[in-house]
């Protein structure tokens, strides 16, 4: 630290040029990300409301009614108005909640979890922190949780079953509906990870495409995370868990009496929690609305389905499945694809490398003119490895 503090100026042009070299949203170079530029409103509320502490939550009752009005409006989406949760921290923050919930709701000693095999790595880690096993459960030809595998891998131990709404690598949707089913036939906590496709689905049905069900319109689905700071266009952090019921979010509640603002409770994992997180999404939902977040997705898909169309048509690559949301999986049956990830990043495209696949994000600060500028690149490192 110094030792007298620099000018504003000279701490801010530093700044400005140590950032420079970091990617930025704008450039459309980042194509393999699942967040994007958050919306000029979101920003703008944010910084206004950086004080606010949800952590000490009866100094700002307000903004408790504010994040209620949040939930409902995000429940009310997922079929649910009733739903009860709050804006945590992520998706990670969601998922751990969801397990710790189906813990603490359970009765069982020694317990595991039955998750699809394209489950993100958050279970895993909440699985390491809570202690419980997580089974994961191969998938079927179409990406998607094999459901007879699921009924399989539940025995007396098993206190949950995940299913996800939008898998990290593909955006695929699990058959949510058999898994509620046997959520149900079980008595098991059923929780859904739409943290990605929380944003995406309900327009993508308004749109016309075939969406299954995977939210609370199924009896068996206890929570379901959806993050704002993913397709919601809000600033980080915002992820979202909501509850079917209050009954099951007061399973991690936890009450604290010595505060400023007066005893309270708080069912995250955080204490000291931002406020301005859950202004920024109130304030997208109202001034966004359902309207504005379906031309977000329909653009976002039909560029995500050119895209799509146009890889097809580039000798030794393909997709890996026609995409249900705007994600692609670029596979190659010829070349080897961490090579051709690897010429991609030499050129600057912040592309997601997984196992046998390239993973594009088709985010809405990615253009038409950077999708052609990368199938150029792409055609051209194809060109170049196949000599
Ligand atoms: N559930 C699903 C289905 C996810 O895809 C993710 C993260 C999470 C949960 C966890 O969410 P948080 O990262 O908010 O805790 N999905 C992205 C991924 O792993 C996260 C991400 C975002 C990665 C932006 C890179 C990036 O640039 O791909």
């Amino acid at each position: 630290m110094e030792k007298e503090g620099l000018p504003r100026s000279s701490v801010l042009n530093e700044l400005e040029s140590r950032l420079v070299e970091d990617f930025t949203y704008d450039s459309g170079r980042i194509i393999g990300s699942m967040c994007t530029c958050p919306h000029p409103l979101a920003s703008k509320v944010y910084t206004r409301f950086l004080d606010r502490n949800l952590g000490d939550s009866g100094l700002f009752p307000a903004l408790v009614k504010l994040e209620k009005e949040t939930v409902h409006m995000l429940g009310t989406l997922l079929s649910n108005p009733k739903a009860s949760g709050h804006i945590v921290t992520g998706g990670t923050e969601a998922n751990t909640l969801a397990l710790w919930a189906a813990k603490k709701l359970s009765e069982k000693k020694c317990c595991n979890v039955v998750v699809p095999a394209s489950a993100h790595y958050s279970f895993d880690r909440a699985a390491d922190l809570l202690g419980l096993k997580i089974v994961r459960v191969k998938l079927n030809s179409r990406f998607q949780v094999d459901v007879e595998a699921v009924k399989k891998a539940v025995n007396p131990n098993t206190i949950a079953i995940v299913g996800v709404a939008g898998t990290t690598g593909l955006g695929v949707v699990d058959p949510i509906r058999g898994l509620s089913k046997i959520a149900t036939e079980e008595n098991l906590y059923l929780h859904v990870d739409a943290a990605f496709g929380g944003f995406v689905l309900p327009f993508l049905k308004e749109l016309g495409f075939d969406v299954p069900d995977f939210d609370f319109s199924l009896p068996g689905v206890c929570s379901i995370t959806i993050d704002p700071h993913k397709m919601g266009l809000a600033p980080i952090p915002a992820g979202g868990i909501l509850f079917r019921n209050e009954k099951l979010r007061k399973a991690v509640a936890w009450n604290v009496s010595y505060l400023a603002g007066g005893e309270t409770e708080q069912a995250t994992f955080v204490g000291t929690r931002s406020g301005a997180s859950v202004v920024a999404v109130w304030a997208l939902l109202k001034h966004l609305g359902k309207e504005s977040y379906r031309r977000i997705v329909r653009s976002c898909m039909s560029l995500t389905l050119k895209l799509a169309g146009e890889i097809r048509k580039i000798d030794g690559l393909d997709i890996v499945a026609e995409p249900t949301m705007n994600i692609v999986g670029i596979k190659s049956g010829v070349f080897d694809i961490g090579r051709i990830a690897e010429k991609l990043r030499l050129r600057k495209w912040a592309v997601s490398l997984f196992p046998s696949h390239i993973r594009i994000v088709v985010m809405p600060h990615v253009k038409k003119q950077h999708i052609e500028e990368f199938l150029e690149d792409l055609k051209g490192i194809v060109k170049e490895i196949g000599g």
